[in-house]
C-alpha cells in the first residue's frame, strides 16, 4: 500500500469539499472535485457543476494554466478516458504535463474503470487511487450503485415521535418534527434525482414534493439553479385529480398506475406508466421493483421515498431500500397513534428488517438517525 503524506490528505479533503458544491446540481453525473498543487502552492481548483459542462479536472486546469506543468493533481474520481459529452480528462492532464495524479477512487463507470489511470501511467505520469476513498464514495451513492449494480440508490425518509408514531389515530400530524428537520428534508430532496411518493400523501397533505430553494439558503454550497427532482407518484387506483398542488408548477410528474388510465384527465406534462403487478397477502400490488428499474433505465440514480407507512413499508419489505433517514421528535403519542411502517409480512423476529446506524445527530430539537438496511 502506498503512503500518503499529511499534505496529500489536506488537498484531497479540499477536493472533496469542492465536489460537494455540486451536490444539488450534477446528477445524474457524479460530484467531483479537483485541486492542482505546484511546489506546495494551490494553482488550480475546480469541481463539476452540471452534466454536459466541464469536468472537475478541466475546470481546475483552466485556472492553473501553465502552472499545471510538473504539478500534483488531487481528484476525487479517476480522470475519464472517453469522449463523452466532453473530451477525456486524462488526455487534458497529459497535455498539461502534470507529473502526478492522486485519485480518491477508481471510476465505477465501465467505460472508464481503470482506463484513465492506465492512460496516465502509459504517458509516464505517476498515478494512484484510494486516498480518502470512503469519503469520496459517500459523495456519489447513486452514481456508484447505478454503475455497479444497474439499480438506483434508494433512501427512505421517515418522521416520527420518540415512540415511533407518525400521526394520531384521527390522522392529525402537523407538526410532529420541527421546522429545522423539515428544512433538512429539503436538502435530502435537493440531492435526489427523483422523489417517490404515494397518492395518499399527495391527496391528504396536498404536497408539492418540490425543493424550496429559499430553505436551502443557510448551507455552505453556492446555489445556482437547483435541479428540481422528478416527482414520482404511485397511484394504483388513479385517485389523483388535476387540481392537486403537485400539478401546479407544471414540472415533470411521472405517475405509476395499476391499469390503463381511464378515469382521470391529467395535465399534458404528466407522464403515465402502467405497472405490472405482484401478488401479496392483500391482493395484486404494483411491482415496486419495476418502478425502480424504470427509473434506473432513465439514469435516475439517487432516489428519495417520502410516503406514508404503507408504501414505505412495502418498499422495505421487498428489500428495495438502501438507507433510512428517520427524524425523531421528543414527543410521545401513545399506542392509539399510527405506526411508522406497515409491514404485514413480518410476523417473527427472524423476518424483522435489520439495520445499522450510519449517523446519529441532533437537528434542532429532533434527532436525525441515518441507517443502512441489510438487503
Ligand atoms: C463528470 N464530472 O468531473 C468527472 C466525470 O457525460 P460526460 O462526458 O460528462 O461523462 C460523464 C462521465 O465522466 C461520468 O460517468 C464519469 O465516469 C466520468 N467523470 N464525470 O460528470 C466529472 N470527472
Ligand atoms: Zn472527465
Amino acid at each position: 500500500m502506498r503512503e500518503y503524506s499529511s499534505q496529500d490528505y489536506h488537498y484531497m479533503t479540499r477536493a472533496i469539499a469542492l465536489a460537494k458544491r455540486g451536490l444539488y446540481t450534477t446528477s445524474p453525473n457524479p460530484r467531483v472535485g479537483c485541486v492542482i498543487v505546484n511546489n506546495g502552492e494551490v494553482v488550480g481548483e475546480g469541481y463539476h457543476r452540471k452534466a454536459g459542462e466541464g469536468h472537475a479536472e478541466v475546470n481546475a486546469l483552466a485556472q492553473a494554466k501553465a502552472l499545471a506543468k510538473g504539478a500534483t493533481v488531487y481528484v476525487t474520481l479517476e480522470p475519464c478516458s472517453h469522449y463523452g459529452r466532453t473530451p477525456p480528462c486524462a488526455k487534458a492532464l497529459i497535455d498539461a504535463q502534470v507529473s502526478k495524479v492522486i485519485c480518491a477512487m477508481v471510476d465505477p463507470n465501465p467505460t472508464v474503470a481503470g482506463n484513465g489511470i492506465a492512460m496516465l501511467k502509459t504517458a509516464g505520469i505517476a498515478c494512484s487511487a484510494g486516498l480518502l476513498g470512503d469519503e469520496a464514495k459517500a459523495l456519489n451513492p447513486g452514481f456508484i450503485t447505478l454503475m455497479e449494480q444497474k439499480r438506483p440508490y434508494v433512501r427512505c425518509k421517515l418522521a416520527a415521535s420518540l415512540d415511533g408514531k407518525t400521526a394520531m389515530a384521527s390522522g392529525e400530524s402537523q407538526w410532529i418534527t420541527s421546522e429545522n428537520s423539515r428544512q433538512d428534508v429539503q436538502r435530502l430532496r435537493a440531492q435526489s434525482c427523483a422523489i417517490i411518493t404515494g397518492a395518499d400523501s399527495v391527496i391528504t397533505d396536498n404536497a408539492r414534493m418540490s425543493v424550496r430553494k429559499e430553505q436551502l439558503a443557510d448551507n455552505d454550497y453556492p446555489l445556482p439553479e437547483i435541479r428540481q427532482p422528478i416527482r414520482i407518484v404511485i397511484d394504483s387506483q388513479q385517485r389523483l385529480t388535476p387540481d392537486l398542488a403537485i400539478f401546479s408548477d407544471k414540472a415533470p410528474v411521472l405517475v405509476f398506475t395499476k391499469g390503463p388510465v381511464n378515469k382521470v384527465q391529467w395535465p399534458d406534462f404528466v407522464e403515465h406508466i402502467e405497472c405490472p403487478t405482484v401478488e401479496s397477502q392483500s391482493g395484486h400490488k404494483i411491482d415496486l421493483a419495476f418502478v425502480l428499474d424504470t427509473l434506473a433505465a432513465r439514469g435516475l440514480n439517487d432516489i428519495l421515498i417520502e410516503a406514508g407507512a404503507t408504501l414505505c413499508g412495502a418498499f422495505i419489505e421487498r428489500h428495495l431500500v438502501d438507507e433510512l433517514v428517520l427524524y425523531q421528535a421528543p414527543m410521545l403519542l401513545g399506542n392509539e397513534a399510527k405506526s411508522l411502517v406497515n409491514m404485514p409480512s413480518v410476523t417473527t423476529l427472524a423476518q424483522a428488517s435489520k439495520l445499522t446506524f450510519k449517523d446519529v445527530r441532533q437537528v434542532g430539537n429532533d434527532l436525525r438517525l441515518t441507517l443502512s438496511i441489510e438487503k
